[in-house]
């Protein structure tokens, strides 16, 4: 029969001392994505859109989001009749969100050509461009996200790319969330996909007869999503670029004597409840068995008042509590992690900040839940999961430009340097390499 009480909401307790190399090494690991079932299922689709184009898009949006859409798109401007139901009080959150993300990201822009003459008369520059076309992926599925919308919106248009595509799944009456629309609207967003899943990156990678076609496809996304990001970025053809890989969300807590275990728990619920698979962990510093009790009290307390509930008891039993004596084994513990969200939750975090070698974003002290970062402090929310914080950066304004390199060579310039160019194109066996400087050295130097 049905227990009277529901089983208890509880992550799995490890010490670091009691484990070898390999048994840590287990807890670095994120579930293994089945890359090769994901890419058979979307090369077919990919490969229908691009050839059959919105006909194949309509066709899969009613196939996997159940409704058959009139439009593929809705262009900008979008009318009030788009936005009705859309409250005062969610106005002005997504109008103050935008204004701190628009403040941090503008400050994100390259000031000035950069400029340094290497030699006398060789001079070296950088300047930036705008990638001109960007596609925006905005995931649909079990929560509406106009923060997402907000977090790749406003980089691109502070970069100042000239077109702006944003695709998302339809609701089942066909329409977008209003939400949604008026985030975009604000980011100068000219074209809205009606569409999800590995079929709209497919329609923005090659372009249909109603979706323009994109340079850089940018935004998270199921395994789907991600895996048709990848081949349109392996296909010559499509020509197009992707931000990262993308894994479920992850977040990582440092906690030490001096937490409140509420807040820890809070924290930790937080992420746990985007997803089954999201991945939680709390890398406890000499914490007292009464505190460990109490931060596990918290969480069973709160997660189960969630109305997310169900998916917090998938990915809480799955994510882990790591006790650890010292803060030198919790932060290296954490960057061998390299989780997508850090919070250091302990006396003097900002000292432990320089610490940090690996982490897609920080949340600095008891005052800096994630939350704020997922909608509105003016940091992205769009991070490198599943390890890859290692080597990639999260989405922020150069996502969306090109550094562009310039030099000019004065004679004098020329001359310093030509013999340089000459030995090196010798090495190489490249004459004509050499000549193209011999040739101008002759007139130079007679
Ligand atoms: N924590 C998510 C972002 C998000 N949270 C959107 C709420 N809405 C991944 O960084
Ligand atoms: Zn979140």
């Amino acid at each position: 029969g049905f227990p009277d009480t529901p089983a208890r909401i509880a992550m799995v307790h490890h010490t670091l001392a009691d484990l070898s190399v390999d048994q840590q090494r287990v807890l670095f690991q994120r579930p293994i994505i089945q890359s090769d079932s994901i890419m058979a299922t979307v090369e077919p689709i990919v490969r229908d859109v691009r050839t059959r184009g919105d006909s194949a898009l309509k066709h899969y949006t009613e196939k996997f989001d159940k409704v058959a859409v009139e439009h593929t798109v809705l262009q900008a401007p979008f009318g009030p009749d788009l936005l009705q139901g859309l409250s005062d009080s969610v106005r002005a959150a997504i109008d103050q969100a935008y204004a701190n993300i628009r403040a941090f990201h503008e400050a994100q822009l390259p000031q000035q050509v950069l400029t340094v003459e290497t030699m006398p008369g060789v001079v070296c520059s950088r300047f930036s461009r705008p990638i001109e076309r960007v596609g925006l992926y905005v995931p649909g599925g079990s929560a509406v996200l106009p923060s997402s919308a907000l977090m790749l919106g406003v980089p691109a248009q502070v970069a100042g790319c000239r077109n702006i595509v944003l695709a998302t799944p339809p609701r089942r009456d066909g329409s977008i969330v209003p939400e949604v629309l008026y985030a975009a609207q604000k980011c100068g967003v000219s074209t809205v996909v009606v569409a999800g899943g590995a079929q709209a990156v497919a329609a923005m990678a090659y372009g249909t007869e109603s979706v323009p076609k994109v340079d850089k496809i940018c935004g998270p996304g199921n395994q789907f999503v991600t895996a048709a990001k990848m081949m349109a970025q392996n296909d010559h053809s499509a020509m197009v670029a992707i931000d990262m890989p993308a894994g479920p969300s992850e977040l990582l807590v440092i906690a030490d004597k001096d937490c409140n275990p509420a807040y820890v728990a809070s924290d930790l619920l937080s992420q746990a409840e985007h997803g089954p698979d999201s991945q939680v962990v709390l890398v406890a510093v000499d914490l007292s068995p009464d505190q460990l009790q109490a931060i596990d009290d918290q969480v069973h307390a709160q997660a189960s008042r969630l109305p997310r509930v169900a998916i917090v008891r998938q990915s809480i039993p799955k994510s882990y509590c790591l006790s650890v004596a010292t803060r030198a084994e919790a932060i290296r513990f954490s960057n061998d992690y390299a989780p997508e969200h850090l919070i250091l939750h302990v006396e003097q975090p900002e000292a432990l900040v320089a610490d940090v070698t690996n982490a897609g974003s920080v949340f600095v002290g008891p005052y800096s839940p994630e939350s704020c970062g997922d909608y509105a402090s003016g940091t992205n929310h769009t991070l490198p999961t599943y390890g890859y914080a290692r080597m990639y950066s999260g989405v922020n304004t150069d996502t969306f430009l090109k550094h562009i390199t310039s030099q000019a060579l004065t004679a004098e310039g020329l001359n310093r340097i030509g013999d340089t160019v000459m030995a090196l194109a010798e090495v190489e066996e490249l004459e004509a390499h050499r000549n193209a400087v011999a040739i101008r050295l002759r007139d130079l130097r007679q």
